[in-house]
């Protein structure tokens, strides 16, 4: 028992009572004061930012937490239906500005630290990124999140505290090398620990059964190694509305009966070892995005999340509602973020009939009107599958349970289809042929009521292909909810000049109704406006120049147009094509065919998988051909090509507002939605692309004028796949013919012979399963139309305008609505202020 409890509840009652607190520049100056002598124990000596940072934040924090308890306590009181996003990453970044800007005290903020003589960007700044994850996906659920606080809709997030988050890259002679991310070093004050809701996790062990006195089958799952999992809860404040919902994290620890064998054998320190064994689970993220594999640790911390955090709901239920479950699936919504907690399925089975005492049909029932799933990816490589054997020996009882889900389903494919073996080992839970697979994404479409695609494009490929079979049999689970990004973050925050033009020229509004945006369009011949819009664009251009000088010692100018890719690294991305197009660039600057030259900074950013051999190489020739082309004296401003290491949500922030090029260039049907595309375009940036994800709707907003499309079509790559031969393709293109030249004559790694062999080979492959060479003339012809537009300053301009301006479908506000009227069907609270 971790926590005793008053005898009564008199002292409670008194000491909860506080008054609110001020949200003025002196209330907040007078707290950050007080924290940072009282509570830090800082004076005058004392030199390090972090502490003031410390300092500020906990008196943002305080505001935050009162509207928390408001929160919290209008969801009791309405008895409201509830929504869960379980996802393994939830990629935050920094907190301080958002909470700021959410909260409506940015500006009071602003001046109680000037009358301290403090510089707010710098404390800011002084933030360590909580970088819980890979990329898109993990940023998508901190949107999400973000959103569903904005729209008053009582929805928890539940993920992992991992130790160490996001590795950070460093680049050594033009190499990624990773060092762990120790993001908790110097505490967090942003989170509350909660051991009074700590949950026990079993692992390993076997299965009994017996028969109860009603004569059911009882399972018990016994002689498990337990492990105990503590919430660590955030705030996640809504737009200025009184909303504040939880982001709530589990980290892993030994119960107090961990290692207590080898205590009792004598051996100390080994049963203190044994305790490592269970913090282990969430210790790290793994690093890989996009490619599975299957690891038992993963599984471990898979089971964790969906097994704390469904037990933690159950008690909630239990609490109010005792043992009657009849409401639960009215009550109850679950969304998996991909397949990586679709044990969840299996696990909300088990508690309900094991520990619950339902019965099947009753329990299944109640997981299949609870549970949605979103699907982020079509790669074949990234599906999860987890051997049966891993399965039995980590979840003994969780695998009966999913052998059973699978026998009660291929009866119902039989049935359905009847005497269609293949179908049924298509369709089957378990993947034969040698070593058994456990098929996780069958197991989430099989247990949810949901299963949705991340664009239109991938929805429909994902009917059409990966899961037609389920399509078939189940038309009406399937649907599209096109991702989005946070307004808040991604324009307000990160942008405060375009925001402040935004609204003096709109009014107030759009922050929330990003679809007001269009507005905007009935300015772009408004001389004084464009003109302001394009300062404000330089401004954020200069910001850019000054931070790539400060963190790159680089100079770049600030007249040049900024070409920007910044994604994690991968093929299907094809960061290689746009290697290919810089060194055309560089092929023609010395060749002097440079007439009408459009001076360009090309910035390449991104984390590689640490066992992607391809991806690591590619990093490498971008920061081999830069450190050539940047060394040319021929070149000189004409064109620049930088990687920016350690690319994250932080540096994202500081790049997008002052980028002109968004580059969005993967092969078509690789990329499921892309959210990049989208903090780009609402910063007024252009969009160079192919049909892929939500490029594809990208262009439909902003017209076909004001995108430059390249590339084949998605049906296209898959007929050239029969018949590709990019050797014949350089050869009929002189331009690539001298590009794969310069590659291949080792112009770019004359000291290190060979090291680009593999990317040159898998370019020329007639399998190249990303057909890069395919796209070469057609992206560098797309550029071609960049650089004459670019070279009219006007009608740059206006193009910018109009991709701010309808940008509006892209704001998790509106995705958030969708999942919500369509698939969660929850009421908004609306909390006092
Ligand atoms: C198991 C290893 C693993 C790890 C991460 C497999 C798959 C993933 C993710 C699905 C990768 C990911 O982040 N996908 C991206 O999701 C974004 C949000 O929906 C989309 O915008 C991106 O297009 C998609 O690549």
């Amino acid at each position: 028992m971790p926590h005793r409890r008053f005898k009564t509840s008199q002292p409670i009652k008194t000491i909860s009572t506080l008054p609110d607190l001020g949200m003025d520049a002196k209330h907040i100056k007078a707290d950050l004061k007080s924290y940072y002598g009282h509570r830090l124990g800082m004076d005058e000596h004392c030199k390090s930012v972090h502490y003031v940072y410390e300092a500020l934040s906990l008196a943002v924090n305080d505001r935050l937490t009162e509207r928390w308890k408001k929160t919290y306590n209008a969801y009791r009181k309405e008895d409201c239906k509830r929504g869960y996003y379980l996802s393994m990453e939830f990629l935050m970044g920094r907190t301080l500005s958002n909470a700021m800007l959410n909260l409506g005290i940015t500006d009071a903020t602003s001046k109680a630290a000037y009358d301290l003589g403090l510089d707010l960007e710098e404390l800011i700044d002084s933030e360590p990124d909580a970088g819980l994850g890979n990329g898109g996906l993990g940023r998508l659920a901190a949107c999400f999140i973000d959103s569903c606080a904005t729209l008053q809709l009582p929805v928890t997030g539940y993920g992992l505290r991992y130790e160490y988050g996001m590795f950070s890259q460093m680049i050594v002679n033009g190499e990624q090398v990773e060092e762990p991310d120790h993001w908790l070093r110097n505490g967090n004050i942003w989170e509350i620990q909660r051991l009074e809701y700590t949950q026990c996790i079993k692992f390993g062990g076997h299965t009994e059964t017996h028969e109860d006195e009603h004569g059911h089958k009882r399972v018990v799952w016994v002689d498990t190694q337990d492990v105990l999992a503590v919430p660590f809860d955030t705030p996640i404040p809504g737009y200025q509305n009184g909303t504040v919902n939880t982001l709530r994290l589990w980290k892993a620890t030994a119960t107090e009966q961990f290692g207590l064998q080898e205590f009792n054998a004598g051996d100390y320190a080994e049963s203190v070892a044994a305790k490592n064994g269970a913090e282990n689970i969430t210790m790290v993220l793994y690093p890989n995005d996009a490619n599975e594999n299957g690891k038992a640790l993963r599984l471990r911390q898979q089971y964790l999340l969906a097994s704390a955090s469904l037990q933690d709901v159950l008690a909630l239920w239990v609490g109010r509602h005792g043992a009657d479950f009849s409401q639960f699936a009215e009550k109850n919504c679950f969304q998996l973020n991909d397949t990586h907690p679709s044990i969840a399925v299996a696990e909300l089975m088990r508690l309900l009939i094991d520990i619950h005492d339902l019965q099947w049909d009753e329990a299944w029932s109640i997981t299949q009107r609870t549970m949605a799933y979103t699907n982020h990816t079509l790669l074949p490589e990234a599906l999860e599958r987890w051997s049966v054997n891993l399965f039995k020996q980590l979840l003994p009882r969780l695998m009966e349970i999913i052998f059973e889900i699978n026998a009660h389903f291929l009866a119902e494919v039989s049935a359905h289809w009847p005497g269609d073996i293949d179908r049924l080992a298509r369709m089957s839970l378990i993947e034969e042929g040698g070593v058994q697979h456990v098929r996780m994404a069958y197991l989430a479409i099989v247990g949810s009521y949901s299963v949705n695609g991340v664009a239109e494009l991938h929805s429909k490929l994902l009917q059409q292909g990966l899961f037609h079979d389920f399509y078939e049999l189940w038309p009406h689970k399937f649907n599209n909810k096109t991702n989005g990004v946070t307004p808040r973050r991604w324009l307000a925050a990160c942008n405060p000049e375009l925001a402040t033009l935004i609204t003096e020229t709109i009014g107030e509004g759009w922050l929330t109704d990003l679809t007001l945006l269009k507005k905007l369009e009935a300015f772009i011949d408004d001389k004084a406006f464009c003109e302001r819009w394009f300062a404000v664009q330089q401004t954020a251009k200069q910001k850019l120049v000054d931070y790539n000088k400060q963190e790159l010692g680089v100079d770049l100018n600030v007249n040049a147009l900024f070409d920007v890719q910044v994604k994690r690294m991968h093929e299907y991305k094809r960061q290689l094509l746009n290697v290919l197009h810089v060194i055309h660039l560089y092929d023609r600057i010395k060749r002097g065919d440079i007439t009408n030259w459009t001076d360009r900074c090309v910035l390449i950013g991104g984390k590689a998988a640490p066992g992607y051999f391809m991806a690591k190489k590619i990093i490498k020739l971008i920061n081999n051909v830069a450190n050539v082309i940047n060394h040319d004296a021929d070149v000189g401003d004409k064109l620049k090509l930088i990687f920016l290491p350690n690319y994250r949500v932080s540096a994202m922030e500081k790049i997008c507002p002052g980028a002109d090029l968004s580059e969005q260039i993967s092969t078509a049907g690789k990329e499921a939605s892309g959210t990049g595309n989208m903090k780009f375009m609402m910063n007024g940036a252009l969009t160079i692309g192919t049909l892929d994800g939500a490029n594809i709707e990208i262009r439909e907003e902003v017209g076909d004028d004001n995108f430059f499309l390249f590339g084949l079509t998605e049906d296209q790559v898959e007929s050239l796949r029969h018949h590709y031969d990019p050797v014949s393709m350089i050869q009929q293109d002189e331009d690539l013919q001298r590009v794969m030249n310069l590659l291949e004559c080792g112009h770019f790694n004359q000291f290190e012979q060979g090291t680009f062999d593999g990317i040159i080979h898998s370019l020329k492959s007639p399998h190249d399963p990303w057909v890069t060479i395919a796209d070469f003339r057609s992206f560098v012809d797309a550029q071609k139309r960049v650089e004459a537009a670019y070279q009219d300053k006007d009608r740059w301009t206006k193009m910018s305008i109009i991709n701010t301006a309808n940008s509006g479908k892209f704001s998790t506000d509106r995705t958030i609505s969708e999942y919500n009227d369509e698939l969660w069907k929850l009421t908004p609270v609306f909390v006092k202020k």
